[in-house]
């Protein structure tokens, strides 16, 4: 590449940024199930797979892409570039269309052919569907929020960082299939006055309240499912980037999320995130 040659990354950006008004609207008339199931073995939406096939459509046409890959889908589009590789959550947390919760949009923005591990992100972000549009990114150690409108997008706020008072917390799973040491974790977190719980049930909408008012967001290995729910490539590591470079940290359990390495395109990873003292609690309450 060469100074003169747009940046994919850019054009990735813009692109995701340009289409969620497109997304929000497609999801009118799109709320029921389809009648298929996702790598992972979950029910589609109908939204789901119009978002991905939306997205793939425009991402893998742009200069410089080399794959385009997404949890709704088992194999990697080869879009024919190798200088990024995209893995994107067309609709995160789409159980919520039922109930007309937030909802949102997550991409990772890889340098390496996927899977890769998150130490190979150039950028990653996420779109909020909430009660307006907004969208998160981080590239080069810094993040910035957006507010979307139609095809336009305003910068709210740069280098965001998150609080350093911790205010907020919200953990996915049943409860009774959480370990025993977790739960105790849990129990610390809030028996602290000064903490809120809050939890919608998209991760993104969730931890979109994490970077906000600061504090912690999990999804945790379960007694009957070790690796948790969410997904490395596609949910795990974007959103660890960001919460990194926003000051916070993320884990597995032992090992910052950035550090896991990928064995298959689809694999689950236990998340955390948050700010860092509240990780480095996890990780000793874990160890
Ligand atoms: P969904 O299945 O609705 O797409 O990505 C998976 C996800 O939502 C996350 O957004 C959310 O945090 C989690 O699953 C919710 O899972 P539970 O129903 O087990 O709480």
């Amino acid at each position: 590449m060469t100074a003169s040659d747009p940046d994919p990354v850019d054009d990735i950006v813009a692109t995701i940024a340009r289409s969620a008004a497109e997304i929000r609207q497609g999801l009118v008339g799109r709320r029921g199930k389809a009648d298929e199931e996702n790598p992972s073995g979950e029910t589609q939406a109908e939204a789901d797979i119009w978002a991905d096939e939306l997205l793939a459509d425009r991402l893998s046409s742009i200069d410089g892409v080399g794959q385009y890959a997404s949890e709704e889908r088992s194999e990697i589009i080869d879009a024919g570039d190798d200088q990024v590789y995209i893995a994107v959550d067309p609709l995160d947390g789409s159980s919520n269309l039922k109930s007309n919760n937030t909802m949102g949009t997550v991409f990772g923005i890889y340098d390496e052919p996927l899977p890769a591990p998150g130490s190979a992100l150039v950028a990653s972000g996420w779109i909020l569907y909430g009660p307006i549009t907004t969208m998160a990114c981080a590239r080069d150690g810094s993040v910035t929020k957006y507010e979307l409108t139609g095809g336009g997008r305003t910068v709210v706020e740069e280098d965001v960082t998150l609080p350093d008072e911790p205010l907020v917390y919200g953990f996915g799973g049943r409860v009774p299939h959480w370990h025993d040491d977790f739960r105790e974790y849990v129990r610390e977190i809030e028996s602290d006055p000064g903490h809120k719980l809050r939890y919608g049930g998209a991760m993104i909408g969730d931890v979109n309240q994490v970077l906000t008012y600061g504090g912690i967001f999990a999804y945790p290995a379960l007694e009957d499912s070790p690796r948790g729910k969410l997904r490395l490539q596609f949910e795990g590591n974007p959103i660890a980037y960001l919460i990194e470079s926003a000051g916070g940290r993320s884990s597995d359990g032992s090992q910052s999320i950035l550090e896991v390495e990928p064995t298959d395109l689809h694999d689950r990873v236990p998340l955390h995130v948050g700010n860092t003292g509240f990780i480095d609690q996890l990780e000793a309450a874990l160890a």
